[in-house]
């Protein structure tokens, strides 16, 4: 039979096959996840254009998405990704561990806290509480992180694959995982690898050909198994009452922009997200939809573009009234550069050169330019501040280092 190529997904399930031959036998039951009904309500949803994937290996489609791809980072920002190529049951896995995390008791929970959390130090658990949303009633955000590393310690690639040395894929990370995360490790990590593969490596070849550089120029500096600091996160929105909505003004978390360079996010049913249209400077809600990621460039690729690639505002709103009965669980990757790339504008793409995108906020100041992992620790540092009211000007402007300040977006 003729099969004709755009019908085929852009890679074989070479990833997923190794996964049901080989990591199977370490898999764990869960039980199944199911996810709370959409909003009927009609909010005012962002137009966010939707890159196929599927048309990656057909001939010219790399050119097409790659076109496709730099409109929409330099338009709204925000864009859905879809054919992905990693099985829906993945996924509704992952938010299956994330729920059976949170169910823990709150002092399981606190034992994963990381060393560090006030300077900057994210991976494991961060309790909610550490933002004040309302000073007169004392409202608190009721978001909670758990956030695991990718495994990236070279030293331990090569490493064979059992529940006994399962200690090893926490790879630098220091802390031990509770018994839930420890069981699902292998899968969790062939998860986020398949993310790598899968979505990031495709979507770094389409921006690397839209500013003309060499295919392989983002994905380079984002492999999987070199250090930097890449993360898969479980997030817990906790609920509010309607009555605590008003008070907080209906904001669970404000404006901001990410730090690294591209996020995943996994469909996320509870309607609450939202970003500053850049187009028209107004807030606009995310709409989920079926079988895609909802992806932003962020900071740093903000930053070797010299300001061409835009990392768009956006922020956590109260839910519509048919959805605030609800906690909301979300599902995120973030992914980030190696810790040791130095944060200039890259000076080798003829696209930048031409457009004129040749200094970024750093090398405007004249300050000097910091590594991804400088970058890093000191953004999360601020983000972590504990005790923050957002509304305090001097926290929300806050200037991360020299040459960067914070903005204010509400
Ligand atoms: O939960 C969401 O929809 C977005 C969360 C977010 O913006 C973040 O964690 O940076
Ligand atoms: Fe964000």
């Amino acid at each position: 039979m003729n099969e004709d190529p755009r019908e085929r997904p852009h890679t074989e399930l070479r990833i997923w096959h190794k996964y049901n031959a080989i990591e199977k036998p370490y898999e764990k039951s869960l039980s199944s996840y199911s996810y709370v009904p959409e909003t009927t309500e009609n909010l005012d949803w962002a137009e966010l254009v939707t890159l196929d994937l599927s048309l990656y290996h057909t001939p010219g489609g790399k050119k097409e998405l790659a076109a496709f791809l730099i409109k929409a980072l330099r338009g709204r920002g925000f864009f859905y990704v879809k054919n992905f190529n990693i099985p829906e049951e993945a996924v509704n896995r992952q938010f299956a561990i994330g729920r059976e995390f949170y169910e823990l008791p709150l002092d399981e929970k606190l034992k994963y806290v990381p060393n560090g959390l006030d300077d900057g130090q994210f991976n494991g658990y961060v309790p909610a509480g550490r933002r004040v949303l309302d000073l007169n009633s004392g409202l608190r955000d009721r978001v909670e992180i758990y956030n695991i590393p990718s495994t990236s310690s070279p030293s331990r690639r090569h490493s064979a694959i059992s529940p006994d040395n399962i200690a090893e894929f926490n790879g630098s990370f220091e802390h031990q995982h509770p018994e839930i995360i420890n069981e699902h490790i292998k899968e969790i990590d062939n998860f986020a690898r398949a993310l790598h593969s899968e979505v990031l490596d495709p979507l770094h070849v389409l921006l690397a050909i839209a500013l003309e550089l060499p295919e392989n120029y983002f994905t380079n500096i984002h492999r999987y198994d070199v250090k930097s600091e890449d993360h898969l996160r479980y997030m817990k929105y906790g609920k509010f009452t309607p009555e605590e909505n008003e008070q907080i003004g209906n904001l669970w978390g404000r404006g901001h922009t990410d730090l690294g360079s591209f996020t995943l996010l996994f469909r996320q049913p509870v309607a609450a997200l939202q970003i500053r249209d850049p187009i028209h400077n107004e807030w606009k809600w995310v709409k989920p939809q079926d079988a895609t990621l909802t992806v932003n460039a962020c900071d740093a690729l903000s930053f070797l573009t010299g300001g061409y690639v835009k990392s768009t505002v956006h922020r956590v709103a109260s839910p519509p009234k048919d959805q605030q009965h609800v906690d909301r669980l979300g599902l995120l990757y973030f992914s980030r550069p190696h810790n040791d790339v130095v944060l200039n504008t890259i000076k080798e793409s003829p696209v930048l050169q031409r457009e004129g995108y040749t200094e970024n906020d750093f090398e405007k100041s004249g300050s000097s330019v910091p590594t991804v992992e400088k970058w890093t620790f000191a953004k999360q540092k601020w983000q972590r501040t504990k005790g923050a009211y957002g509304n305090d000007q001097s926290f929300s402007t806050a200037v991360i280092l020299p040459g960067f300040q914070e903005k204010s977006y509400a």
